[in-house]
């Protein structure tokens, strides 16, 4: 049982660098900045020959501009301009794409198990989802990333689960998740969103009225249930404080001055069957002042509740009553669903959902007018089902239409100077397919998009691929929105697994993840040659040895029937993209081990018999021999 040397079976042009990625600002060939390109609209026509350039140019002269002149190819060995995070809905997980070409580079786990990444099989992994409710499953659906003065800084994606009420936190360093807390006090937390321009508070909207604590009490007592928006440090991952609200909480975002959040309300009433909820004309969006909130709390006006200062924002509160109240209640037609705030800060728009319009409110007004409803500016007539907006930095609003199978692009300012309930400021409406719910574009987010793509995330395909029995794709449509004369063009059609719901969309530049671990950031203690050894103590035995190409530290391990084993195993190897696993049949466990990684796996040796525990990555020539024994022991 000596460690062996490692043999380098496979060439190390495994090691390839990416493609050069300096001057990740520049339009290939041209050495434009892409902004001031895609900005100077002017510019773009005198460029028609030039190939490799997104932009309408009538590459196949025909005289006019369409989808067919736009290029999103991203010929092979190269790169995307775009991460894109799509969330996985009741997958549990978030998806990595890369933009124009939209091909899927990664999937995140993150409230679901997955054994590829081992996540939920080591001890580290599957003692972060134990202690966040042990639950298998979650619904993952609005994916942040976030931001440092109002612009993508990097650092994390944090992510709500709607089914059991979580946030979590993917650390864009490994890309993997890192934190999960479980909220106490809501169920259904549904908006996801930070307080900008810094990201210094995370934001869970609850969406399900339920009692507080929901321990049995007020059982079939609706009117006694409630709702609360939850503030979580993101450093920590530590609830802060909740704000109860009449009615419900669905969609939100923050403003970017780091004072005022958003929620949409569509069950104003606190109704529990459908009907009732889609009664009301009016529902609200809710803006929550969080700096009067957060003095509410140091002044320890608020209850504690499972924990957590639990403030009162609802319409009887005094808190409410002053003239600094910590929630405004606006109303707003019908059954709202998104709202986001424009790139420039003036004006949070709701999508009306059950109301064919949007609803544009000022946010400066919060503090001039004293009927709330007077921060309303604009209700332009959209169409059919507007579920969520995005921008291109342009002062265009793009909002998807549910009903309408469309997104419709509008012009803000003519929002906010025309008539309400007028058709005037739209510009232009694209066919999607089809029922859209989600769209973002570029850097929709911050302070700054970027203006060229948008994907539509479209809850149904149809026709759109090969059949595959009745459970069908969704389909993420990829439009280019870059050029005003020529309008939007449907660029592409890509088949996504159930189900995204939100995505953010970021830069390359301002993503920069690394290719091996560095073990310092990892819990577990590096295993070297030199430490690898059996420890046996009272029934306890620890394993720790190394993975490399292509052999474990131990060719074989015996213990006894119902020992409690610890296996640790660092990966030694240092060369990117060189993965190992540990597998051991019939234990359920596939523990990913990624160069420099050291994880810990735990568990109970109680089926006597032989086990060939090995690498699941296909890793060299040699990879089928990389397994060694787990000799068990049966009881006298
Ligand atoms: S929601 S389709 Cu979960 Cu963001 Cu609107
Ligand atoms: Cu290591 Cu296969």
């Amino acid at each position: 049982m000596t460690p062996t040397p490692p043999t380098d079976a496979t060439a190390d042009d495994r090691d390839s660098e990416t493609a050069a990625d300096t001057d990740d600002h520049l339009i290939p060939r041209l050495g434009l900045p892409r902004r001031d390109f895609i900005k100077a609209g002017a510019a773009v026509g005198a460029m028609g020959t030039l190939a490799g350039c997104t932009g309408l140019l009538d590459n196949n002269g025909d005289g006019v501009a369409s989808a067919s002149d736009v290029d999103a190819s991203v010929p092979p060995g190269e790169l995307d301009e775009y991460y894109a995070f799509l969330s996985g809905g009741h997958s549990g997980d978030v998806r990595v794409y890369g933009v124009p070409s939209m091909r899927q580079i990664m999937r995140i786990p993150v409230f679901n198990y997955e054994s590829a990444r081992g996540y939920g099989h080591d001890d580290e992994t599957r003692e972060m989802l134990e202690s966040a409710g042990d639950y298998t499953w979650g619904d993952a659906h609005h994916p942040r990333v976030s931001q440092t003065d109002n612009d993508y800084d990097g650092r994390w994606v944090f992510i709500n689960d709607k089914a059991n009420g979580r946030m979590a936190r993917i650390n864009l360093k490994y890309f993997e998740t890192d934190a999960i807390v479980d909220i106490p006090n809501t169920q259904g937390v549904h908006g996801a969103c930070a307080r900008l321009p810094d990201t210094d508070l995370i934001f869970g909207v609850g969406e399900y009225r339920v009692p507080i604590p929901n321990d049995g009490r007020n059982l079939d007592d609706p009117d006694a249930y409630e709702s609360v928006l939850t503030a979580i440090e993101p450093e920590s991952m530590n609830v802060v404080w909740q704000v109860r609200v009449d009615g419900n909480l669905d969609n939100g975002d923050g403003g970017k001055n780091g004072r005022w959040f958003f929620a949409t309300d569509y069950n104003s009433d606190g109704a529990v069957t459908e009907s009732e909820m889609a009664r009301p004309d009016t529902d609200y969006l809710k803006a929550f002042d969080t700096i009067a909130i957060e003095e509410a709390v140091e002044n320890g006006e608020y209850e504690e509740i499972n924990g957590v200062p639990v403030v009162d924002g609802t319409t009887e509160s005094p808190l409410n009553q002053g003239d600094r109240p910590l929630v405004h209640y606006v109303d707003v037609p019908k059954s709202p669903h998104g709202v986001s705030v424009t790139p420039d800060g003036t004006y949070a728009i709701v999508s009306g959902k059950l109301d064919p319009t949007c609803t544009v409110v000022e946010i400066d007004r919060f503090d001039e007018v004293d009927d709330p409803n007077d921060v309303i500016v604009g209700q332009p007539l959209v169409g059919g089902g507007p579920l969520h907006t995005a921008y291109d930095g342009r002062g265009h609003a793009y909002t998807t239409l549910f009903v309408d199978s469309q997104v419709v692009k509008w012009d803000i300012e003519a929002a906010v100077d025309a008539e309400r309930r007028s058709e005037d400021p739209i510009i232009e409406k694209i066919d999607v397919h089809y029922n859209p719910g989600h769209l973002i574009a570029a850097e929709s987010y911050t302070a700054d998009p970027q203006g060229d793509w948008l994907i539509s995330l479209n809850k149904l395909s149809k026709d759109r691929f090969l059949p595959v029995g009745p459970v069908h794709p969704e389909n993420d449509q990829l439009i280019y929105i870059g050029d005003d004369d020529a309008g939007m063009q449907l660029v592409k059609d890509t088949p996504a697994y159930p189900e995204p719901h939100d995505a953010s969309m970021v830069h390359r530049s301002k993503i920069d993840p690394e290719p091996v671990y560095d073990p310092e950031d990892l819990e577990t203690e590096y295993v070297d040659v030199d430490d690898t050894e059996v420890i046996r103590e009272d029934g306890r035995v620890h394993i720790k040895m190394t993975s490399q190409r292509n052999e474990f530290g131990f060719h074989d391990v015996t213990v006894q029937e119902g020992d409690e084993v610890t296996i640790t195993t660092t990966n030694i190897e240092t060369t990117s993209d060189l993965l190992h696993s540990l597998a051991i049949p019939q234990y359920d466990i596939n523990v990913k081990l990624a160069p420099q990684e050291t994880r810990e796996v735990t568990f109970t040796a109680d089926k006597p018999g032989v086990y060939w525990m090995y690498c699941a990555y296909f890793c060299s020539a040699l990879h089928l021999e990389m397994r060694s024994r787990l000799l068990v022991e049966p009881e006298e």
